[in-house]
C-alpha cells in the first residue's frame, strides 16, 4: 500500500479587499467559508479549508489577513541587515519574525508571511482592476522573500475595467510568468481546472494530487448536471400529469385554477429550492418571480392516445388524431360506447388499476365534471424558467453576494415547437404527479421518463 500524501497547503496572500476570502469561497463552494466584506481588513486571521477526494484530503487553502504596509514593511527588512552582512530572503525574514516588530507594527504581515513560510506554494490574489502601484511590487517582493513558488491569481477579470496586460508586464518583471485569470463571483469555466494545472506546473511533485482534484472536479460537476436535469424533468412531468377534476360551475372553477396555480408555483419553488441546494447555494439565493399566464386548461386527456393505448383500446386514426387535435366535443359524446368497450378490454388485459381511474374519470364527466390541467405554454414556460437558473448556477461562484432573479424570457420561441413526448404521456397518468391524490413516485416508468427528459433538457 502505497502511504497517503499529504495534503497540499497553499497560503491565499495579497493586499487587503482584493477578494482572498471570495477566492476560498469559490474553490471550495463554501457560501458561508470565513467573512467577506467590502471594508477593508475584515479578515484578521488565518483560516482554512480542506477539500477532499474519496476522503482523503488533498489539498489545504489558507485564507491570510490582508497585506497593509508593505513598502513599510521593506524597509525594514533592509534595514535589519547589518553592515557588511548579505541575507537572503528567508534568512533576513526570519530575523524579521524573531525580532519584537513582529508581535507589533507589523503583527498582520507577520500572520501572514508565517503563514506561507509554512505553506507549499502561494496563491497572490490581484484586484486586477487596481493600477499596478508600488505598494503592490512591495508587497511581492516581501512575499517572495519567503523563497516559496507564488501564482498570482488575477481576480475580478470579469470586471469591465479590468488591467490584466498592465498586470501581465508587471509580473513578469518580477519573474511571476504564470499566472492565473479567476473571478469569484463569475468564474471562467475553466477557471478551477487551470489553477490547479498552473500550480501542478509550479509544484512537480504535487502534480498526482492536483490531477486526482481536477478530474475529482469535474466528475462532480457532470454529476450535478445530470441530478440537475433529472430535478428539472421531475418538476415537468409533475405538472404535466397534473389534473383536478372540477364541477361545472364558474365559481368552483375559478377556486380551482387559483389552487392550480399555487401548487404549480410552489412546486416551481420546491425545484430552485432543490437546485440551489445541489449547487451548495442558500435558498435565499434566487428568487422566482410570479409566474405569468398561469390559466390551467380544460382539457380532454381522456380521450389521449396515449390513455387510450394504455388501456389496450385500438382506435382508428379518425379518433386517435382527432383526440390529439383536442376534438372534446365529439368524443365526449361517444365517449361512453368508447369507455365500456375500452373497460372492457382494460380489465381483461389486466389493467385493471388503470381501467378503475379510467372509468371514474369517465363517469365524472358524465356527471358535469370537468377536468383541469396544466397548459402547455406554462409547461414550456417552466422549463425554460428552469434551465435559465441552472445557467446562472453553472456561472456562479461561491463568493457572489446577489441574489439570481428568475424572470420569464423574453423571447416568444417558447410558446412554439413540440413539447417533447415524454410530456404528452404524462398526461395520461394522473399517478405520476406529486401534486395529485395517491401519486405512485416510485414507478418504473415514471423513472424512466424522467431520465429521459432529462437527457433532453
Ligand atoms: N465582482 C467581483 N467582486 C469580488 C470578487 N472578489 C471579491 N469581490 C468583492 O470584493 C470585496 C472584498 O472581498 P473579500 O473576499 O472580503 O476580500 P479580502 O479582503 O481580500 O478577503 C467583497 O465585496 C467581494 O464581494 C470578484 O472576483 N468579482
Ligand atoms: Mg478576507
Amino acid at each position: 500500500m502505497t502511504e497517503p500524501m499529504k495534503p497540499l497547503k497553499l497560503a491565499v496572500v495579497g493586499h487587503t479587499n482584493v477578494g482572498k476570502t471570495s477566492l476560498l469561497r469559490t474553490l471550495t463552494r463554501d457560501v458561508g467559508f470565513g467573512e467577506v466584506s467590502h471594508r477593508p481588513s475584515t479578515t484578521r486571521h488565518v483560516e482554512g479549508a480542506r477539500l477532499s477526494v474519496d476522503g482523503e484530503a488533498l489539498l489545504e487553502l489558507y485564507d491570510t489577513p490582508g497585506l497593509e504596509d508593505a513598502i513599510a514593511l521593506l524597509d525594514y527588512l533592509e534595514r535589519l541587515e547589518r553592515p557588511g552582512e548579505r541575507l537572503d530572503g528567508p534568512a533576513r525574514l526570519a530575523r524579521f519574525l524573531e525580532g519584537s516588530e513582529a508581535r507589533q507594527r507589523f503583527e498582520q504581515e507577520a500572520k501572514v508571511l508565517r503563514q506561507l513560510l509554512a505553506s507549499d506554494a502561494g496563491l497572490y490574489v490581484i484586484d486586477a482592476r487596481e493600477p499596478v502601484l508600488a505598494k503592490y511590487r512591495d508587497e511581492l517582493e516581501v512575499l517572495a522573500s519567503c523563497g516559496k513558488p507564488l501564482l498570482p491569481v488575477l481576480n475580478f477579470v470579469s470586471s469591465a475595467q479590468h488591467r490584466e496586460p498592465d498586470w501581465r508586464e508587471a509580473l513578469a518583471r518580477l519573474g511571476l510568468h504564470a499566472l492565473v485569470r479567476f473571478d469569484s463571483v463569475a468564474p471562467p469555466e475553466d477557471g478551477e481546472r487551470r489553477l490547479y494545472e498552473s500550480l501542478a506546473l509550479l509544484l512537480e511533485n504535487a502534480r498526482g494530487q492536483l490531477e486526482r482534484l481536477i478530474a475529482d472536479q469535474q466528475a462532480q460537476r457532470l454529476a450535478r448536471q445530470h441530478s440537475a436535469a433529472r430535478l428539472i424533468a421531475e418538476l415537468l412531468i409533475d405538472c404535466a400529469a397534473c389534473r383536478r377534476s372540477v364541477t361545472s360551475d364558474a365559481e368552483l372553477e375559478r377556486q380551482a385554477i387559483s389552487e392550480l396555480r399555487n401548487a404549480v408555483r410552489q412546486r416551481e419553488q420546491r425545484c430552485v429550492e432543490a437546485l440551489l441546494k445541489l449547487y451548495a447555494f442558500r435558498p435565499q439565493d434566487a428568487a422566482a418571480s410570479d409566474l405569468p399566464l398561469l390559466d390551467g386548461r380544460w382539457g380532454d386527456d381522456l380521450f389521449n392516445p396515449a390513455t387510450l393505448k394504455q388501456l389496450g383500446v385500438q382506435v382508428g386514426g379518425g379518433i386517435a388524431a382527432g383526440a390529439a387535435a383536442g376534438a372534446g366535443v365529439d368524443l365526449l359524446v361517444g365517449g361512453l360506447t368508447l369507455g365500456a368497450a375500452a373497460l372492457v378490454g382494460a380489465i381483461a388485459g389486466g389493467a385493471l388499476q388503470t381501467a378503475r381511474g379510467y372509468g371514474n374519470r369517465l363517469m365524472g364527466k358524465l356527471k358535469g365534471q370537468r377536468e383541469l390541467t396544466v397548459d402547455d405554454s406554462v409547461l414550456r414556460l417552466l422549463a425554460l424558467r428552469q434551465r435559465q437558473l441552472l445557467q446562472a448556477l453553472n456561472q456562479r461562484g461561491h463568493a457572489a453576494l446577489d441574489s439570481i432573479r428568475i424572470d420569464t424570457p423574453q423571447d416568444k420561441g417558447w410558446r412554439e415547437g413540440k413539447l417533447p413526448e415524454t410530456l404528452n404521456k404524462a398526461r395520461a397518468y394522473p399517478q405520476w404527479s406529486s401534486l395529485n391524490a395517491h401519486p405512485r413516485l416510485s414507478q418504473a416508468e415514471r423513472q424512466e421518463q424522467i431520465e429521459q427528459l432529462a437527457a433532453q433538457l
